[in-house]
């Protein structure tokens, strides 16, 4: 096992993989910006090194300076968490080509995965539903082919994009000649790449996505299925596991394609393979994550399996030593941001007053405590409090119950949980009927 991990991260995920680097025995070095002097992961972490400015691009995504932390602190391995550097094929080289394990894919799994193109191809070639389209990049005359072939609404989306950047519907053809140049040259500006690829629209889908594990040697798992459609702007708000919209013949069958392609492409580590889900059950791949997600602890609740210790225990060489991975019950995980109710604008300050729940079938991770400044610089994520229960009602009602407990309070500070028990009250989403629009319909 590694001796020093240094945690190239902050906030929650940064004190998540400092405790798990604790009950393996590795030390760790916390690296952080001049705005997180006082962040706990700063605290709780055997050492540490200020790294630059508030500015992520100046702290948190400056490779050099992370690199010489990483450097003058001797550690053996560098742990990428999510956001930030996390998928960043040259980070992960870096790292490698200094003898410093990078705690997550090879470089060239991040640079495979990244291009939605390939990861698309690899998707095809086991036996992956995919979303009827162009079979690669497109230009003009293949894409107004393509469309009427498959019918409008299609949507444009860059081969080097993902996660809701650089995607763009198109109901007609008049609207495809006037998008597709500018969808291109704003790929260009964006990913410094302009191809272009065509899917048809899928109306109302759900966001369902795999965990999976792989020890990079041959052996990869399934901790099964999270939906994450509530969510706003790309931002997901609540997420649960298992999906109640997904029968167990479905799932069986992704999961097993799911590992077939971890198997074709080597993988090693934690990762997720993300899909669209229609009205009718069916599913479309849409890509893949090679890094821990937000959302990983629901997944961590219904298989009792501590994913964040096996990045590490995988990474260190260890052969997986679990198989087919049980699920009881039902997770949901429910993002507490400082956000203004209404308007969802961010909304830092002081944390005067908090109290967090807890009790039976309730986790809470976090980085805040009281006396925290949130700093503004940074996304908006406080807490993340996750419930289980022996099945889909019991979690919701010990959701509500967990929600209500939550106290975050002081000057100009405001945070979502009448948001997240809206939800909860909702017929679609106790119905399991929610989609991907529903938020943006709530609001209406
Ligand atoms: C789509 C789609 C509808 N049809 N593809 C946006 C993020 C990226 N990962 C995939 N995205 C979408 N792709 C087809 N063919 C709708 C979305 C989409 C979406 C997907 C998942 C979660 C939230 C979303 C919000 C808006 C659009």
């Amino acid at each position: 096992m590694f001796e020093k991990v240094l945690i190239a991260n902050r906030g929650e995920i940064a004190v998540r993989a400092i405790r798990a680097c604790r009950e393996l025995g590795i030390k760790t070095v916390a690296i952080y910006s001049e705005a997180d002097r006082d962040s706990m992961h700063v605290k709780l972490a055997d050492e540490s090194v200020c790294i630059g400015p508030a500015e992520p691009s100046k702290s948190y995504l400056d490779i050099p300076s992370i690199m010489s932390a990483a450097e003058i602190s001797m550690v053996d391995a560098i742990y990428p968490g999510y956001g930030f550097l996390a998928e960043n094929p040259k980070f992960a080289e870096i790292s490698q080509k200094s003898g410093i394990k990078f705690v997550g894919p090879s470089a060239d799994t991040l640079e495979l995965i990244g291009n939605k193109l390939k990861a698309k191809e690899v998707a095809r070639k086991v036996g992956l539903p995919l979303v009827p389209g162009s079979e690669g990049a497109v230009d003009l005359s293949d894409a107004i082919e393509v469309a009427r072939e498959i019918g409008y609404p299609v949507v444009l989306k860059a081969a080097s994009g993902g996660g809701g950047r650089g995607i763009r519907i198109v109901m007609n053809e008049k609207e495809l000649l006037e998008k597709l140049p500018v969808a291109m040259h704003e790929a260009e500006l964006s990913f410094g790449d302009d191809r272009i690829y065509v899917e048809k629209f899928i109306i109302r889908p759900k966001h369902v996505e795999f965990q999976i594990l792989a020890d990079g040697k041959g052996k990869v798992v399934s901790l099964g299925e999270r939906e994450c459609s509530i969510q706003r702007r790309h931002q997901k708000l609540i997420e649960e596991s298992p999906c109640v919209a997904v029968n167990e013949d479905k799932r069986r069958e992704i999961e097993q394609r799911v590992i077939r392609f971890c198997e074709e492409i080597g993988y090693e580590g934690a990762g997720t393979v993300e899909f669209l889900m229609d009205e009718g059950g069916e599913f479309y791949f849409m890509e893949m994550n090679g890094r821990i997600q937000v959302e990983h602890p629901v997944s961590e609740m219904i298989t009792g399996t501590d994913i964040v210790k096996w990045q590490f225990k995988v990474a260190a060489g260890e052969e997986l030593e679990i198989s087919d991975v049980e699920r009881r019950g039902y997770a949901i995980e429910f993002r507490i941001n400082a956000e203004d109710p209404d308007t969802f604008a961010p909304s830092p300050g002081l944390i005067e007053e908090l109290f967090l729940p807890g009790g039976m079938g309730v986790r809470v991770d976090t980085h805040i405590y009281q006396g925290y400044a949130v700093p503004p610089n940074y996304d908006s994520l406080l807490a993340k409090v996750i419930v289980w229960g022996k099945d889909r009602e019991e979690a919701i009602s010990r959701g509500l119950r967990a929600l209500e407990e939550v106290r975050i309070s002081g000057r100009g500070l405001k945070v979502n949980t009448e948001f997240h028990k809206r939800v909860l009250l909702s017929r679609e989403f106790r119905e399991g009927n929610h989609h991907i629009g529903f938020v943006e319909e709530m609001l209406i």
